[in-house]
């Protein structure tokens, strides 16, 4: 099977990032794909022009960040059909813009709509923690109120000369389309200082995942076998969630296992030089071998390369462990201290059938 050419450029899902000035779409991308420390947030500065962020995980994806008065019509050497994902950011404390910036979302939205009746929908209702949580729950449902509002009050024929196929005077086919588009819509209130953002980006990228369920089914297999509790499949570099078990997916844990996965994070750093200095090649932390002319990471991978694992005991009965999949991937599970003292070695063996399904999947996409 040949895979050359897999990553390049027209495989990546492409998504859009677009919103009013100000609003945090850059702050959005930098912290969690670009590695932006938090507090260099307010000196991002203003964007200018469109900026492409492609980045690698189980889906290599391209991330746009557009400038404030960017515009669909701007897109030139790219459609917008292209896109798998238009994701539209507004400032939740911004009273005095937010009909503003809701009519520009509405009106974006429906034209991606008409250019890829595929694509999904995200809002990021943001800087959510700027505001008291009374205030902030009013904020977010007003917006998504003054959303349907505005998609309802949609002049629909003036969008006729982007439709082609459709009559946009005609009110079954505009009422259809309002449906889709009030259930397809995504909100998610998010902070670039809690792990809202991160969760917000997960639900993203699993909408482009067309492995998701081949994933989740592998997971739960893994977990059910295991006797472990969750397991939750991470994208390194970000540790934005791409996949779970989806058994007892509950947020409390979920944000628990995500800060785990920061802080442990952080103290791999002070390891990567021992690291580096034991082992010539593919050490438990090296970076992810480069894609030496696009080519996929598998067809350079080092078998042999011992990837990280680490597990920690945080309650006297709560042991957490995290295995290393690919340059990547990691995946993290909860469980019974007394389950890992007792099934350890049958754990690891199970694991090695779950690393072999992700990768049989990753290498058929
Ligand atoms: N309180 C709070 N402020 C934020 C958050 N995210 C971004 N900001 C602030 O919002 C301002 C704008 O952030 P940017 O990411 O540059 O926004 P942008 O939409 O890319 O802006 P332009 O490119 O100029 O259109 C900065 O001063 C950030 O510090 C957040 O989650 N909470
Ligand atoms: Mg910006």
């Amino acid at each position: 099977m040949s895979h050359s050419g897999h990553q390049t450029e027209a495989h990546r899902q492409k998504i859009l990032v677009t919103g009013w000035r100000k609003a945090g779409k850059s702050s959005c991308i930098q912290t969690i794909f670009q590695h932006l420390p938090v507090k260099d947030v307010p000196y991002i500065g203003i964007t200018q022009r469109i900026e492409k962020i492609d980045y690698d995980t189980i889906v290599p994806l391209q991330i746009w960040d557009t400038p404030s008065n960017f515009d669909v019509d701007q897109l030139t050497d790219t459609p917008l059909g292209a896109f798998s994902t238009m994701v539209f950011v507004i400032d939740m404390q911004q009273d005095e813009f937010y009909h503003d910036a809701v009519r520009q979302a509405t009106s974006a939205i429906m034209r991606g709509y008409l250019a890829n009746p595929s694509m999904n929908f995200s809002v990021f209702i943001h800087k959510a923690e700027s505001l008291s949580e009374d205030y902030r729950l009013e904020n977010y449902s007003e917006i998504q109120r003054a959303v349907t509002e505005e998609l309802e009050d949609l002049s629909y024929p003036s969008f006729q000369k982007y439709a082609p196929n459709l009559d946009l005077g005609d009110v079954n086919t505009c009422t259809s389309i309002f449906n889709h588009l009030q259930a397809e819509i995504k909100y998610e209130m998010t902070s670039v200082h809690d792990v809202s953002l991160r969760n917000a980006w997960s639900r993203v990228i699993q909408d482009v995942m067309e492995m998701l369920p081949a994933v989740e089914a592998l997971l739960l297999n893994f977990t059910e076998t295991s006797s472990i509790d969750n397991s939750y499949l991470f994208d390194l570099a970000s540790g934005v969630v791409l996949a779970t078990d989806n058994r007892h997916r509950n947020d409390a844990t979920m944000e628990q296992i995500t800060e785990y996965l920061e802080r442990f994070l952080q103290i791999r750093e002070i390891y990567k030089p021992l690291v580096a200095k034991n082992t010539s090649k593919g050490g438990a932390d090296s970076p992810a071998p480069k894609a030496a002319n696009d080519e996929p990471w598998w067809e350079n991978e080092d078998a042999e390369a011992p990837w990280m694992t680490q597990t920690s005991r945080l309650l006297p009965n709560c042991t957490l462990a995290l295995w290393q999949f690919t340059p990547q991937l990691v995946l993290v599970g909860d469980l019974h201290t007394d389950t890992w003292q007792a099934r350890r070695g049958m754990i690891e063996y199970n694991l090695t059938f779950l690393r072999q399904g992700v990768r049989r999947i990753l290498m058929e996409v």
